[in-house]
């Protein structure tokens, strides 16, 4: 379990960087309330598996099954709050030279929570799009000016398309600025806080390897160690909710020990 060494530890290295960079997955997000991807899902979704409702070929087949899946999560994510991790990042952002999160999640809840340098890998599933991007991409339609409901992909009001979630789906590419800046970001980083991600998809799983290989100190805070476990210097073991406080509190105890000095 959790160790104070290693916390201090971490918090040494997040004090002296000049740029951390954290890379965030569903886990950060479980203690909101919101399931991992990879838990089973529950109730109406149980039968289904994300990866194959989270594709083009999905939507294009049933697009109302698709369009009825992400407005049961839109549901899901309006109800949940930032928790004790989200804000635990916010606050090392406040006392650190420059912090910047790459988040794979799609709820929104790092902005919410008042991070202020947030790159969406994989989009946001509280916006939403024209499937054809008729003018521009994205072209981005408020949900709440068309007439819609949950059970079926509503018509883009310019074009007809079917409108869908701003988000990434298996098979796509991640948006050209985003994947370039967080790579940008990897590559320049002293630490890399990787909370939260099984490190399973691809290419934000690369993003703590980048790091790594550009000479950042790689810290993991997760129950159970992921696939990136090979990249990771300092492996803080437990619920992002618990132990994110902790470090805040760490590099407190280390910035009181450095002026007491
Ligand atoms: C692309 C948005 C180029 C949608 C998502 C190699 C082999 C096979 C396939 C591929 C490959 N390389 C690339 C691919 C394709 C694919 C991929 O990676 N597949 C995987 C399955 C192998 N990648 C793509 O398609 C990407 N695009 O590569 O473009 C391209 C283009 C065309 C053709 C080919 C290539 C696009 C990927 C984006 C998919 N969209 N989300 C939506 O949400 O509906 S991905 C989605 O799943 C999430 O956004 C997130 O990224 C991912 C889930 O991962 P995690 O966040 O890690 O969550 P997970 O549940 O897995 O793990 C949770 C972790 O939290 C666990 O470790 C757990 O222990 C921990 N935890 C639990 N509780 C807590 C906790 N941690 C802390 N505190 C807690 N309390």
């Amino acid at each position: 379990m959790l160790s104070t060494p290693e916390l201090n530890t971490a918090a040494e290295a997040i004090s002296r960087a000049r740029l951390v960079a954290v890379s965030s997955g569903a886990g950060i997000s479980k203690e909101s309330g919101i399931p991992t991807f990879r838990e089973a899902q529950t109730g109406l979704w149980a039968r289904y598996d994300p990866e194959q409702l989270a594709t083009p070929s999905a939507f294009s087949r049933n697009p109302d099954l698709v369009w009825a899946w992400y407005m049961f999560r839109r549901d899901l994510v309006a109800q949940s709050q930032p928790n004790p991790g989200h804000h635990a990042l916010v606050e090392m952002e406040a006392r650190v030279s420059k912090l910047v999160v790459l988040t794979q999640n799609v709820d929104g809840l790092h902005r919410i929570a008042g991070s202020t340098d947030v790159v969406e890998l994989h989009g946001n599933l509280r916006r939403f799009k024209c499937s054809g991007d008729c003018r521009g991409s994205p072209t981005i339609i408020d949900l709440d000016t068309i007439e819609h409901d949950q059970e079926h992909a509503p018509a883009c009001p310019h074009c007809g398309a079917l409108i869908r979630p701003d988000v990434v789906w298996y098979g796509e590419m991640l948006p050209p600025g985003a994947l370039e800046r967080a790579f940008d970001i990897a590559k320049q980083c002293d630490v890399m806080l990787v909370v939260g991600t099984s490190g399973v998809v691809q290419p934000a799983a690369s993003l703590p390897v980048e790091a790594r290989h550009a000479g950042a100190t790689v810290i993991e805070v997760n129950p159970m160690p992921s696939q990136i476990a090979p990249v990771v210097d300092i492996f803080l073991q437990g619920p992002a909710g618990q132990v994110l406080p902790l470090l805040i509190d760490a590099l407190q105890a280390f910035r009181n020990r450095s002026l007491g000095a």
